[in-house]
C-alpha cells in the first residue's frame, strides 16, 4: 500500500504524515519540474530516494513520467524524445524503481468541470459534468482547474502543454484512432524491451474520463481496448495501472471482471482504488472510498484483486477534501488515509475469511 506524494514543497502532505498511516510502506512520486520530454537527472533521483527512505518509506513506483506530445502525435522528433525516455528509465532503474506509471492521453490529461464541488456533508470533491466540459473550451477548463488548484502543480497539466493546447487539439482532429494506436505501439516497441532489461514494469493509466472529448482519440477506456493494448506488445512488462475511478465512470465497465481478467494474467502492476458516484452515463462526482458512498462495489473490486493473486502496488487514489484541509485537489491527507484504512480492512477480512474456509 502506497500513497502518491509530490516532492519539493509541492505537496501539503509530508512524508512523516504518510509514514504514520498504518500499512502504508511507500510512495509513488515524480519530479514535477522537469519539462516533459527531458531526461530526469540521476542526481535528482538519488536525492529524492534518500529523502523518502530517510522518512522510513520506500520508493519503487514513479507516477508519472509523462510522454512528449511529439511521441503521441507520431512526429519525426519522437525518436529523440523516446531516447530521452529510455535514459530516464535507466536512471529510474538505478535508484530501484520497479514500476513506471504513464498515460497516453492526447493533449488533455484528466478532465474535471469542478475541483471543489460541495457535497451535502460539507466536504468537497472533484466532479465532472459532461455538458459543462463541452461548453468550456479546453483553455477555459485549464483556467478553472488552475484557479482551484491552490497553487499546487496539476500533474498532466504542465504549462508547456497548455501553451500548445489549441494547436495540438486541432492537429489530433485528423489523426484516426488506428493511427493513434500505431503511435502507442511505436512507443511500446521501443520502451518495453528496455523495461524488460531494467526490470521496470510499465503501467499505463486509463483515460480519465473514459470517453472521447473535443474530438481527441481515447485509447484506454474499456476491456476490449485494454486487450488491444496488451496485444500491441505482448510482454508482462506492458501492463496496466488499473484505476477503478477512471474506468468506473463508465457504467458499462464491469470492474471486478476486468480485474479478474487482467490481474489474472499478471498484467496489472499498479492499482488505483477509489470510488466514484455516477449521476448519469457521463456525469460523476468522485466519492469517499466505501461502497455505500458511490456507485462501485468496493468489496467486489478488492476481492477480485485478492482472488487474482495480485501482489502489485495499491494506492487509494483521490480523496475528498474534509475537515477543513487545504491541499492539492484530490490529494489531501485525511480522506486518502481513511481510504487506505478501509481498503486494508477489506483486504484483511477477505484474507481471514478465506483462511477460515480452509480450516
Ligand atoms: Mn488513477
Amino acid at each position: 500500500m502506497i500513497m502518491r506524494w509530490f516532492p519539493g514543497g509541492d505537496d501539503s502532505v509530508t512524508l512523516e504524515q504518510i509514514k504514520q498511516i498504518p500499512g502504508v510502506t511507500g510512495v509513488a512520486t515524480c519530479l514535477t519540474d522537469i519539462p516533459v520530454g527531458e531526461v530526469w537527472p540521476l542526481d535528482r533521483l538519488v536525492a529524492l530516494k534518500e529523502e523518502i527512505n530517510k522518512a522510513g518509506l520506500e520508493v519503487e513506483v514513479i507516477e508519472s513520467v509523462n510522454i512528449h506530445e511529439d511521441i503521441k502525435k507520431g512526429l519525426p522528433a519522437r525518436d529523440r524524445y523516446i531516447e530521452n525516455y529510455l535514459r530516464t528509465m535507466e536512471n529510474l532503474a538505478a535508484i530501484g524503481i520497479k514500476c513506471l506509471c504513464y498515460n497516453f492521453m492526447p493533449v488533455i490529461d484528466w478532465a474535471r468541470s469542478d475541483l471543489a464541488a460541495p457535497l451535502p456533508d460539507g466536504s468537497t470533491v472533484m466532479s465532472y459534468r459532461h455538458e459543462e466540459v463541452l461548453k468550456m473550451n479546453p483553455a477555459k477548463m485549464a483556467d478553472v482547474m488552475f484557479s482551484q488548484a491552490r497553487g499546487y502543480s496539476l500533474p498532466g497539466w504542465e504549462p508547456e502543454r497548455l501553451a500548445a493546447m489549441a494547436a495540438d487539439i486541432e492537429f489530433y482532429q485528423s489523426i484516426t484512432l488506428e493511427a493513434y494506436w500505431g503511435n502507442l505501439k511505436y512507443f511500446l516497441d521501443a520502451v518495453i524491451p528496455h523495461a524488460e532489461k531494467l526490470g521496470i514494469k510499465m503501467a499505463i493509466h486509463p483515460d480519465d474520463p473514459p470517453w472521447p472529448l473535443y474530438g481527441l482519440p481515447k485509447l484506454i477506456t474499456d476491456a476490449e481496448r485494454i486487450r488491444t493494448l496488451l496485444a500491441l506488445h505482448d510482454s508482462v512488462y506492458n501492463g496496466l495501472a488499473l484505476c477503478t475511478g477512471s474506468l468506473g465512470a463508465n457504467p458499462e465497465n464491469d470492474l471486478p471482471a476486468m480485474i479478474r481478467e487482467f490481474a489474472g494474467q499478471g498484467r496489472v502492476h499498479f492499482a488505483h482504488i477509489r470510488n466514484v458516484k455516477r449521476l448519469s452515463p457521463q456525469d460523476f462526482d468522485e466519492a469517499a472510498h466505501p461502497s455505500f458512498c458511490g456507485s462501485l462495489d468496493m468489496f467486489a473490486i478488492v476481492k477480485a484483486f485478492h482472488d487474482s493473486g495480485f501482489d502489485g502496488y495499491i494506492r487509494p487514489d483521490h480523496g475528498r477534501m474534509i475537515w477543513g484541509e487545504k491541499a492539492r485537489p484530490g490529494y489531501g491527507l485525511y480522506d486518502r488515509a481513511l481510504g487506505v484504512t478501509y481498503l486494508l480492512g477489506l483486504w484483511e477480512a477477505i484474507t481471514r475469511m478465506k483462511a477460515g474456509q480452509k480450516e
